[in-house]
């Protein structure tokens, strides 16, 4: 943890630290939030595998836009990246129909403006990735915006480029992961300006905590999908008859486990690289 460092942000399992005037300490922790609450039970190295795989996907991703990472701790928890002015919109990319979107899709045909073909089923690939950004809600939930509405907010040539880097770095990531059978159905990026005004990548990016991470081997378009990560903990939830309120149940030890073992798995699958490898030398993937 960072000695004298303000604390400047939390999200519900990370927090920001203020490093100096032009960099930001980002902090993973092991806590895993199911139906939007925030559970007692922390998973343990789950704040590692997210740092890490953002890291890994930064790394191999900078060339299509570039990021704000600047180094990467020894804790394997912690990033170190520059301070950046950040859009007022989370620019999310679907490959597939689900969560906001198929609700959406349902009731209107379209989502954030995009017209969709009818007949399409929750889970359905769609046939080009959709950029459908959402404003920032700092209670509640995000609300899914139009390009129309998202200019009010920011300049056209800015959500332009925001868009256009935003579906390259899906794609490559959707390919990426689906060639080591995982589907990302889905995902949040979150960018700023660098003090030359350029557009940078900021946040975790492609984590499972920032996008839906499918198992392609049991994919069956027409409901939902199992998470790839957190599908045990939330089937222990169903089974307990929790409310979905503040607070959550506790996790027994073989759910924590299992869960554990999943974010491990997809970890090594994605970056090729043995978790504990990591562990011993986090830099390792960014080479
Ligand atoms: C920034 N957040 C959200 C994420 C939290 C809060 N590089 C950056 N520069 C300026 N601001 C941010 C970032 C980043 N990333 C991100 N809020 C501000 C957030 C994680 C934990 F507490």
């Amino acid at each position: 943890m960072p000695e004298a460092a303000e604390h400047v942000g939390s999200g519900k399992v990370r927090e920001l630290f203020a490093l100096d005037d032009e960099r930001l300490l980002l902090v993973a922790s092991d806590r895993i939030s199911t139906f939007d609450v925030v559970l007692p039970t922390e998973i343990p190295d789950k704040g590692r595998v997210l740092t890490g795989l953002s890291a890994f996907w930064f790394a191999r991703t900078h060339e299509i836009v570039p990021n704000h990472l600047l180094a990467l701790r020894e804790d394997g928890r912690s990033t170190e990246c520059r301070r950046l002015e950040m859009l007022p919109i989370e620019c999310v990319v679907r490959g597939y129909l689900s969560g906001s979107g198929w609700k959406d899709y349902r009731t209107t045909g379209t989502v954030c403006g995009h017209v969709l073909p009818s007949g399409l089923a929750e889970s359905s690939k769609l046939s080009e990735p959709v950029f459908t950004p959402s404003t920032k809600a700092m209670t509640g939930h995000d609300e899914n915006i139009d390009r129309d509405r998202a200019l009010e907010l920011m300049e056209p040539e800015l959500y332009d480029a925001a868009e256009q880097a935003s579906l390259a770095v899906y794609q490559f990531a959707s390919d990426y992961a689906n060639a080591r059978g995982i589907i990302i159905a889905d995902t949040k990026f979150e960018f700023g300006l660098d003090p030359e005004g350029r557009l940078v990548l900021g946040d975790e990016a492609l984590t499972p905590d920032s996008s839906r991470f499918w198992p392609a081997d049991v994919y069956a378009a027409g409901g939902p999908q199992p998470s790839f990560d957190k599908q045990f903990a939330r089937d222990y939830c169903e089974t307990v008859g929790w409310d979905k309120t503040y607070p959550g149940p506790e996790l027994p030890d073989e759910i924590v486990a299992g869960t554990r073992a999943r974010y491990v798995e997809a970890f090594e699958r994605l970056t090729g690289i043995a978790f504990d490898d990591y562990v011993a030398d986090p830099e390792a993937v960014l080479r």
